[in-house]
Parts: structure tokens; C-alpha cells; sequence
């Protein structure tokens, strides 16, 4: 297929999803808005209409609650969804909007990003004023993640769900909500009468096979933490440590260092000064990431936010931090290695959410072993900084040839290429339409 075929594909997937001002990732499997699904949408989509694209990020911000929190989903009122929007519930919560209905966690912090670069592709007028816009929500959604979340100003924002930190199903997660206490009449409860609640908010596995997605157990648990968290009002400073998950997760962390130097630069645009104790947060976050390096095996991990400990089991998430930037060149290297290393992350369609040789890797599993586009996005781009031109080539070379053999995909086996999930997803799309457009040097 030629490269204007499938842009051409990539495109339509989009036009097919799109509600309007902004854009589903899926019209069968996820029909509202989502955080960084709309972000990495209109970064793709700011290279052919970047009107559109400043509309999709403007988009995110119908959702933003009074206390600056942009939540992870703003649901669509025409679609009639009502088992996820009645776990939120979010008109009853004095802080959430009024006009729509809500989740009330957040997801990768990624809108900094998607505004500044959606309003460089914008013609010269229009460029300010939206930055102009934009830019107090922003502040308001930082400032959010900060005070919110980040209790004992440790630089790192903690995550109470996994649903926060986008790599829902991601082993660390999994890993330690699997050891989440739940007593006993809450699990002979949850089997009995949750199982069926969880099978109407669910639908998922009407469209896709179960093996594609998350399992029974890990989702009835995800859902038992969200009604968790939200008797808690969904504050962090009021969740019981013994009972919730808690985790300073490694990529949330990474991409929220990418979102407040993208907000630096905005500010400076605008001929504007950030707080300074906004400012000092961003330097902490800088250098919390030296907590989160593990010397031995090479590799930056998520840290459980209770105990302290490092989550010591390898994921994708260990790149992300190259995408900010935030490795010295040594230790950039020593990722890069195991990047490349073809036994592990550098499989015949790397790279898998999970390496292949981990004892937790499954191939078609979710955010369990299977490629996704968005992250290969980002590590491509992240070779690019740590100039690894080649490489970064070759996985934009091998990204693009996946989606050209399945299509625009949810996720690839990264073994056989075959797709998985949902069918014409439109973050592949929008990021397949990106790497099209970026000169491979
Ligand atoms: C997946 O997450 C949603 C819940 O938020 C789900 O499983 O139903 C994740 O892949 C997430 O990263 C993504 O934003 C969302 C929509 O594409 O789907």
C-alpha cells in the first residue's frame, strides 16, 4: 500500500469517528471522549486541518472540573452508555460540570502538549488566542495535579486507579491491585452480584474476544477500586492506605515532564510567568526521577506510593522517560540496548507493551504484551532526541508497515503483526497520519 493510501485510510477512520467537535476512539467499543485518545487525535489531525485539531483539544476541556481536574472521560449524552457513567455519577460531586456527564479520575496528562503543538500548526492569527485560551485551564488542571496529588511534595503525582495511567492492564498495576485487600463478604459479594454489573458495564467482550482484553478478575477489581475511590470523593488525601492502590506511576510521570515543559513554553510565548511554586513542583519532578531508576537492572520503574518500593517488573513504561527527555545520555543508552535487544523488547513488530521473554508477556493480551502505535509514537520520538536516527526510522518504518497489513488497529501481536481490539481506532490513525508527515532524516 502506498503511503497516500493509507493516509487516505487513516484519515476516514477519523472522519468515521468523529462526534461533531471531537473524536471517539472506537464508534463500536469506546463512543465518548477519552483525555489522551482526543490529545494524540489532534496531534495527527493538525497536520491536515489544524482547525480541527485546536476544536478536539478544546474538546478536553468541556469536561474540566471547578478544582482544574480534567477527567480521563467526558461521556457522549446521544449514546446510551449507562452502566460506565453510573459508576462516576459525576453530576452528584460538587465540583464536577454541569453540563456534562463525567468519569471523575484523570489520564495521562498529555493536553500541554497537544495545545502546543496543535497552535503551532495553526495559522498566525489564530495561534495567541488560542494559547491564550487554553492556557489558565492548563495552569488550573497542573496546579490540580500538583496539589491534589501530589501530597508530600514529592515531585511525583500519585495515581489512585489504573484506568489513570492509560496502560490499563500494565503487569505493575495488575500486579499489586492483585494483592489489594478485599474481605471476604465484599468478594463473595463482588462474585455474586457484581459479576453482573460488571458484564453490563462491560460490553466490551460482546465485540471483541475475552483473550483480547481485560480479565474477569483484573476488571471486577478495577471496578471494586473505582466504587473504592469514590466513597472517598475520589481525593487521594482521603483514601484508607490500606485498601487502595496507590502508585506513582513511571509513564503518567514521564509524559506530566514533556506536558510542563510544553506549558513553559507556552508561558513564554505569551510573555507570561508561571507561578513560581508551580515551577518549583516541575523541578522537583525533574529530579524525582532519580528515585524512580533501578542501577542494577538499567531500567526506570512505577513506585507504589504506600510502600515506597519500586515495582520491579519491566514494561514499555521504561522508554517513556526518553520521550521527555529525562535520562542522561549513559543511562539513555543502557535503555536503548534493551530496547533493541530482539529477545526482549525488539520482536519482529516491537514494541510489546511487556517483553517477550517476561513471564508476564501475553501476546494478545491488552496492555499485556501487545504493540500499541501510541507508544511506539513515543519512543520514536524519543530515539530521535537521544539521536538514534536509525532506529528511530526503522520502528517508524515498522510501525507503519504493521498498520498497513491490519489496519488501523487497537493493538498488534508484536510476533505476527495480526490486530487486535478494536477495529479502526483512531489514535493508530492519527498517529500513523503523523509519522507519515514527519521527515525521516
Ligand atoms: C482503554 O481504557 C478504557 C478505560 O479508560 C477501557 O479499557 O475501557 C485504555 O487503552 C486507555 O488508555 C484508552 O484511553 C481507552 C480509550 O481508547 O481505552
Amino acid at each position: 500500500m502506498s503511503a497516500g493510501r493509507l493516509e487516505v485510510g487513516a484519515r476516514d477512520v477519523l472522519e468515521r469517528n468523529r462526534r461533531g467537535s471531537w473524536t471517539c476512539p472506537s464508534t463500536v467499543l469506546y463512543p465518548h471522549q477519552w483525555l489522551w485518545d482526543s490529545c494524540f487525535i489532534a496531534l495527527g489531525v493538525a497536520r491536515y486541518d489544524p482547525l480541527r485539531a485546536a476544536d478536539e483539544v478544546r474538546a478536553v476541556f468541556r469536561g474540566q472540573w471547578t478544582n482544574g481536574m480534567l477527567p480521563h472521560m467526558t461521556f457522549d449524552e446521544n449514546v446510551d452508555d449507562i452502566g460506565s457513567r453510573r459508576i462516576w455519577k459525576s453530576k452528584t460531586h460538587p465540583l464536577a460540570p454541569r453540563g456534562v456527564d463525567t468519569s471523575c479520575i484523570t489520564q495521562p496528562p498529555l493536553p500541554a502538549v497537544a495545545v502546543y503543538r496543535v497552535a503551532r500548526a495553526l495559522p498566525a492569527p489564530n495561534r495567541q488566542p488560542f494559547l491564550a485560551e487554553l492556557f489558565p485551564k492548563l495552569l488550573a488542571y497542573h496546579q490540580w495535579l500538583y496539589d491534589e496529588r501530589d501530597l508530600h511534595d514529592s515531585g511525583l503525582v500519585t495515581l489512585i486507579h489504573p484506568w489513570e495511567c492509560g496502560l490499563d492492564t500494565t503487569p505493575p498495576w495488575m500486579q499489586t491491585l492483585g494483592r489489594m485487600p478485599l474481605p471476604w463478604w465484599l468478594r463473595i459479594a463482588a462474585r455474586l452480584h457484581l459479576a453482573r454489573v460488571v458484564r453490563r458495564i462491560r460490553n466490551d467482550t460482546r465485540y471483541i474476544p475475552a483473550a483480547e482484553r481485560p480479565s474477569d478478575d483484573d476488571g471486577l477489581r478495577m471496578l471494586v477500586l473505582a466504587t473504592r475511590a469514590k466513597q472517598h470523593g475520589f481525593q487521594l488525601e482521603r483514601m484508607p492506605r490500606l485498601t487502595s492502590v496507590l502508585i506513582e506511576d513511571l509513564a503518567f510521570n514521564s509524559i506530566l515532564v514533556a506536558a510542563n515543559h510544553s506549558l513553559e513554553l507556552i508561558a513564554r510565548d505569551l510573555e507570561v510567568a508561571l507561578p513560581s511554586a508551580l515551577q518549583r513542583h516541575f523541578e522537583r519532578t525533574d529530579d524525582a526521577f532519580e528515585q524512580l531508576w533501578d542501577e542494577p537492572s538499567g531500567q526506570y520503574y512505577s513506585r507504589n506510593a504506600i510502600t515506597q518500593n519500586l515495582i520491579k517488573v519491566p514494561t514499555i513504561a521504561t522508554f517513556v522517560p526518553l520521550w521527555s527527555g529525562i535520562p542522561s545520555r549513559a543511562r539513555a543508552e543502557r535503555l536503548i540496548e534493551l530496547l533493541r535487544t530482539p529477545t526482549c523488547f525488539w520482536s519482529r513488530y516491537p514494541v510489546p507493551s511487556v517483553p517477550i521473554d517476561a513471564p508476564e508477556f501475553q501476546e494478545a493480551a491488552y496492555w499485556k504484551g501487545p504493540t500499541w502505535v501510541n507508544m511506539n509514537w513515543m519512543i520514536e520520538e524519543g530515539l530521535r532526541n537521544y539521536d538514534h536516527v536509525e532506529l528511530a526510522d526503522q520502528l517508524r518504518m515498522q510501525t507503519l508497515e504493521l498498520v498497513e497489513r491490519a489496519g488501523c488497529s487497537e493493538y498488534f501481536s508484536p510476533m505476527t503483526g495480526e490486530g487486535y481490539g478494536a477495529d479502526d481506532f483512531s489514535w493508530t490513525a492519527a498517529l500513523v497520519i503523523d509519522l507519515l508527515a514527519r521527515d525521516p532524516a
